[in-house]
């Protein structure tokens, strides 16, 4: 890098100098050389007092001026600036015009930033600063303007011209172009700008809305893909109807498209009634798709949805506000999510998936609040803690409040704020203002980085009948913040009698260091089931005693802690044996007696009451890097032969019971992807992968048979992913039967990719090496490179943390390779070499000494520099 690239804070923030009233955009398509011609009508900024002589500065990078234009007349070399990252000249007036004509060049936009073309369409994505590597503007998200956008291009090629709005006119032009006219009535930021153009296939359906409104609802896909959209449809209709019953929120236009593309660096992007999509986010038929992929599909419909009025009626003020609309969004998908399925498993995902990306991201060198105070790249902050603790802090405001409580700060919020850009602090207001509360304490989630660490301690008075609960927080400092505040959260508790009565169930409201809390009438010893339902993102240090987890196991009424309490009981078990291990070496040994988890572990699996889909995930061990995280230093090795050795055990006490299970969920029905049925395949999946840790080869002869004959891709999956740690002929046939028939299916092949590369097998990396000469693999597809490079690090512990440094390496280099294309995935691929701190010392420096490899490249982009700085520091 040639300079230190600036850093943004957030309390420098100002007001623009000057409002951007209306845009008016004409594109030139043209894959080596698209012009575009902007027309834009500025306002000095009341706000800031400005007017003539004060400077207009706009930004743009990666494009060439060809001419500008203030009030119709061409402006002198002299009188204007433009650089790397801008435009700049003097306002000749309180209120003027500017028109601007540059040239891009999407067939070499390799950082899918901007405008690109993918596959061979035309598409766009803004967010969070690509606008401005399409055309010179002020692009923030607090300059809100309506936008009317002409697209020519070639009729053959791109029949299908889109963008935000309605369609005002189509017309043929000369030379075999014709020519689309949008226009959006609603003011946006220019990061929901989006243009899509192509040959792409149509699939179309309508909604009509709660006040009556018919919706025309399209699809755009790749030919020969129309047949994998029933799926996307169906959720954004139902997600449609959810916002309308839940929230009164109706959608606003008279038309809502969705595009699937294939070269894309996120999951969607919730353009103004014009979703982009990474097309794995939209394209499912049961042969293609997993029940896995249906949930991932109908919760990411949903929210690209739902930021029509989270995100796009009501946006950010500036990118530090990021969480105002995407933790709110996730909140909503996964409540949409919970309405659809089974809410308990849902918050076990949701949780999980919390505790695998975003406890540890606030743990380790990378940690920030919810609303950061400063960034170098804004791209690198579409985090874990934005998106999913920020989610976690809107549900404890839900749970705070109540149902009611919370929908009335809805209301307010939407009412006050709508058509303006405004800060997590506005919504937080709305919320007290709608329900006479005070925030003030609770506000601090926003600003305070760092995961909580609460610990618990039950005494009962068996004379008074009274017992007391008292609980201690602590948050350990992050960087940068060493003194932390105490917090304000709700921690539901339930006292359960030895018969299994709930004694007492309660919502507590903790806000000290240390508070005691008494229950009255209390009849006897109670069991305490702490934190349910997750409703504080916490980490709770307390562990019961295994006959309690046991207990709790079989008997909580809260669902999520009788899951939970399986997985402490595990960790507990695993934790003491990694470090038994250290010293034998022998996993079994150090594990030593487990009857009594199997048993409580057999309880749930043979409880007919409860749901599938909740057995399914009651009887998944805590995964190698959870594990991990809770060990210091963490060797990964030991990790991973300890938990196959508690594996082993459980599969072979339980084998009876999970030949059953495998037996009594074969399904003879044509593929359904509804809940019920998902978390019956689900529960057959769990068994068949305990059949085959038993080590007896009929159960990997019965995983060959599995993937042979399945009949939907769940099973298939399900049978492959078994058959993929073994060393078995098996394994041969049917990685090169997924490869023969979907190699040239470019979502399904990324499969067949990153299940090689999480294979336990110590060949995986020679294996990796080989499939990046794949004809299929390209660096220059995000997916591709996420599926075969970006597992191996994430979900390859035992591998990518292999002892000589090789993993590292390997790795190290990818990114580099990658960043010269695609910065912004490069670095958002770079947070696991950051986890140094974490392993020996051996490892650990050979992890910082990539870090100050990747630190010395030429050339190294903003994005990647951030990442690996914070990193090694
Ligand atoms: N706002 C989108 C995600 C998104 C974010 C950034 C992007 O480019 C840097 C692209 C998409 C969402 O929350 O779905
Ligand atoms: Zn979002």
């Amino acid at each position: 890098m040639s300079e230190q690239p600036q850093v943004i804070r957030r309390e420098d923030y100002t007001a623009p100098a000057f409002l951007i009233e209306t845009v008016e955009l004409v594109f030139d398509l043209d894959r080596e050389a698209t012009i575009v011609a902007s027309r834009l009508s500025l306002v000095a900024n009341p706000e800031r007092g400005t007017g003539a002589g004060d400077m207009v500065s706009l930004d743009g990078e990666d494009m060439k001026l060809l001419s500008l234009k203030v009030d119709g007349v061409a402006l002198p070399a002299d009188a204007y600036e433009v650089d790397t990252t801008g435009l700049r000249f003097k306002a000749p007036s309180e209120r003027f015009v500017v028109e601007i004509e540059t040239r891009i060049s999407p067939v070499n936009n390799t950082r899918l930033e901007g405008l690109y073309v993918s596959q061979s369409a035309y598409c766009t994505q803004c967010e969070a600063e690509g606008f401005r590597r399409i055309t010179y503007f002020m692009d923030r998200p607090d300059v809100m303007a309506t936008y009317r956008v002409t697209i020519n291009a070639p009729r053959e090629s791109c029949p299908v011209l889109l963008s935000n709005g309605n369609l005002v006119s189509s017309t043929d032009l000369e030379d075999g172009r014709h020519q689309a006219v949008w226009d959006d009535p609603f003011p946006k930021p220019c990061y929901l700008f989006a243009l899509v153009a192509g040959d792409l296939a149509c699939v179309e359906d309508s909604f009509k809305t709660m006040s009556g409104r018919d919706v025309a609802l399209r699809i755009f896909v790749e030919h020969g893909n129309e047949d994998r959209c029933d799926y996307a449809m169906d959720s954004l209709k139902r997600a449609m109807k959810w916002d309308e019953d839940v929230y009164g929120l109706e959608y606003d236009l008279d038309l809502f498209n969705i595009v699937a593309v294939s070269d894309f660096n996120m999951g969607a992007m919730e353009n103004k009634s014009l979703n982009v999509f990474n097309a794995k986010y939209i394209l499912a038929k049961s042969d293609t798709a997993t029940d896995t992929d249906y949930e991932l599909i109908e919760s990411i419909v949903a929210h690209e949805y739902f930021h029509n009025w989270s995100g796009n009626r009501v946006t950010c003020r500036d990118w530090f506000q990021l969480s105002l609309k995407e933790g709110l969004t996730v909140f909503r998908d996964q409540e949409f999510s919970s309405d659809q399925r089974s809410r308990p498993v849902q918050r076990i995902n949701d949780v999980q998936r919390l505790r695998a990306g975003q406890f540890p991201e606030d743990g380790g060198p990378l940690a920030h609040p919810v609303r950061p105070d400063s960034y170098i790249e804004i791209n690198n902050f579409y985090t874990a803690t934005v998106y999913q603790k920020g989610a976690e802090v809107i549900r404890m405001m839900h749970t705070l409040l109540g149902a009611e409580g919370y929908r009335k700060g809805i209301d307010l919020y939407f009412e006050r704020h709508d058509g303006q850009a405004v800060t997590c602090d506005d919504f937080v207001r709305a919320m007290e203002d709608a329900n006479g509360v005070n925030f003030d304490q609770f506000r601090l989630w926003y600003s305070q980085a760092g995961t909580p660490n609460l610990v618990w301690e039950g005494n009962y008075d068996a004379d008074k009948k009274v017992f007391c609960l008292t609980i201690e927080q602590k948050t350990e400092p992050t960087p940068g913040q060493t003194l932390k505040s105490d917090l304000q959260m709700p921690v539901k508790i339930g006292l359960l009698a030895r018969d299994g009565r709930e004694l007492h169930a309660q919502t507590i409201d903790l806000t000290q260091a240390k508070q005691d809390f008494l229950f009255e009438d209390i009849a006897e010893q109670p069991v305490v089931s702490f934190n349910r339902d997750f409703s504080a993102p916490v980490n709770v240090g307390t562990t019961p005693s295994h006959d309690d987890l046991a207990f709790l196991m079989g008997n909580d009424t809260d669902a999520f802690n009788r899951w939970e309490a399986g997985q402490k009981y595990a960790s507990d078990l695993l934790i003491a044996a990694v470090r038994a291990y250290d010293k034998s070496g022998d996993a079994d040994a150090a594990l030593g007696n487990v009857d009594a988890f199997c048993d409580a572990l057999r309880a749930t699996l043979t409880n007919d009451d409860l749901d599938k889909a909740f057995r399914a995930q009651a009887m998944i061990l805590p995964g190698e890097a959870m594990l991990a995280e809770q060990l210091r230093p963490a060797d990964p090795e030991a990790i991973y032969q300890v938990r196959q050795a508690l594996r082993q055990k459980v599969a072979i006490a339980l084998q009876d019971e999970f030949e059953a299970a495998y037996r009594h969920n074969a399904s003879n029905d044509a593929y359904s992807p509804d809940a019920t049925s998902a978390g019956q395949r689900a529960l057959r999946a769990v068994a068949l992968s305990y059949l085959a840790a038993t080590g007896e080869g009929v159960f990997i002869d019965l995983a060959l048979a599995q993937y042979r004959t399945a009949d939907n891709m769940t099973d298939r999956m399900a049978a492959l992913t078994v058959l993929n740690n073994q060393d078995h002929p098996g394994r041969e046939e049917a990685l090169a039967d997924f490869e023969s028939r979907f190699a040239n299916d470019t979502v399904v092949i990324d499969k067949w990719f990153s299940l090689q590369a999480m294979s336990s097998r110590t060949d995986t990396l020679e294996q990796i090496k080989k499939l990046m000469e794949h004809p299929a693999f390209t660096m220059r597809n995000p997916n591709k490179v996420r599926a075969l490079v970006g597992t191996f690090a994430m979900a390859n512990q035992r591998n990518f943390h292999a002892a000589d440094g090789r993993g590292y390496a390997f790795y190290a280099d990818r990114l580099m390779e990658l960043d010269n294309l695609n910065p912004q995935v490069a670095a958002r691929l770079a947070a696991p070499l950051g986890k140094w701190r974490k392993f020996d010392e051996d490892r650990a420096s050979k992890m910082k000494a990539e870090l100050k490899r990747i630190l010395a490249k030429e050339n190294l982009s903003r994005d990647l520099y951030e990442i690996a700085s914070k990193s090694i520091a």
